[in-house]
């Protein structure tokens, strides 16, 4: 089984993509199973093959505990964990190799606790590869743009599979906009232009530290753009996860 984690700041998109790619997928007879491993969401824009609300009730754990939503949240975190065997069985009995799991709106609840990579442990890391989806509106000044890198490198150092950033939402943005992003990402002395623009003093010197240190991390590449609405970019995730887990850009559509 080959799990690709959606991961990302609120609001990003990943349960709207994890919808779009299941969509995508079920369309070109390709079998996938859903996860939503966020425990605290009211509604989701999939019907969820597997889902956590089964194994963790919040509102049970608000009441019982007598905590905020944010102290329940951290509690189902770890209520997850311990039902983890239990939901991993789940997936396997539906058999179909491709798993997207969708992940808690609070990114540092999967991320940053010991939730995220237990699980990912768990599922086998060889077995796992996470998409960090970067919303637009928080990487139009390129300072915002390295910012939401190092989130992005901040997850890859803690999880430490093969990560894809992808730039969501993107018909939300004039192609101006996306052209400069793009090639922030593609051509990065664009992004040290453009910050040495954008900033002075101590504040540019310290951006352009952090670009030299994106740049030969290797991170300013490979910034996949995507939108639901114009459903586009979404052929390119499949071939990422065809890519990594099975060494060919669409071995299954082959097959
Ligand atoms: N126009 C447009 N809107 C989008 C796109 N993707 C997501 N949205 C919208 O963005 C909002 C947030 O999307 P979600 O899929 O809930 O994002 P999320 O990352 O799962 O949110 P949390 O789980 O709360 O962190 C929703 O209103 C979506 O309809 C897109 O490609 N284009
Ligand atoms: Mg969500």
């Amino acid at each position: 089984m080959y799990y690709s984690f959606f991961i990302g700041p609120a609001g990003s998109g990943k349960s709207s993509l994890v919808e779009c790619v299941s969509k995508w997928l079920a369309d070109h007879n390709i079998d996938v199973t859903t996860v939503n491993l966020d425990p605290g969401v009211l509604t989701l824009p999939y019907g969820a093959d597997v889902d956590v609300r089964n194994y963790v009730d919040i509102e049970r754990i608000i009441l019982d505990y007598n905590l905020g939503p944010n102290g329940a949240l951290i509690a189902a975190a770890d209520i997850m964990v311990a039902k983890i065997n239990e939901i991993q069985k789940e997936i396997q009995d539906l058999g179909n190799e491709i798993v997207l799991v969708d992940t808690p709106g609070q990114m540092e609840l999967f991320t940053y606790r010991s939730s995220g990579p237990f699980i990912i442990e768990s599922f086998g890391r060889k077995n796992c590869m996470v998409f960090f989806l970067i919303d637009p509106t928080l990487a139009k000044n390129p300072s915002d743009f390295v910012s939401i890198l190092l989130l992005s490198l901040s997850t890859q150092f803690r999880f430490n599979t093969p990560q894809i950033n992808l730039l969501t939402k993107t018909d939300l943005i004039s192609d101006f906009e996306l052209e400069k992003i793009l090639k922030w990402s593609s051509e990065p002395y664009s992004l040290l232009e453009s910050l040495n623009n954008e900033a002075s003093g101590i504040y540019r010197e310290l951006a352009i530290q952090l670009y030299y240190s994106l740049e030969n991390i290797g991170l300013l590449s490979e910034l996949h753009p995507v939108s639901i609405k114009d459903v586009t970019g979404i052929e390119k995730i499949y071939g990422q996860i065809s890519r990594i887990f099975l060494g060919g850009e669409d071995s299954y559509l082959r097959q």
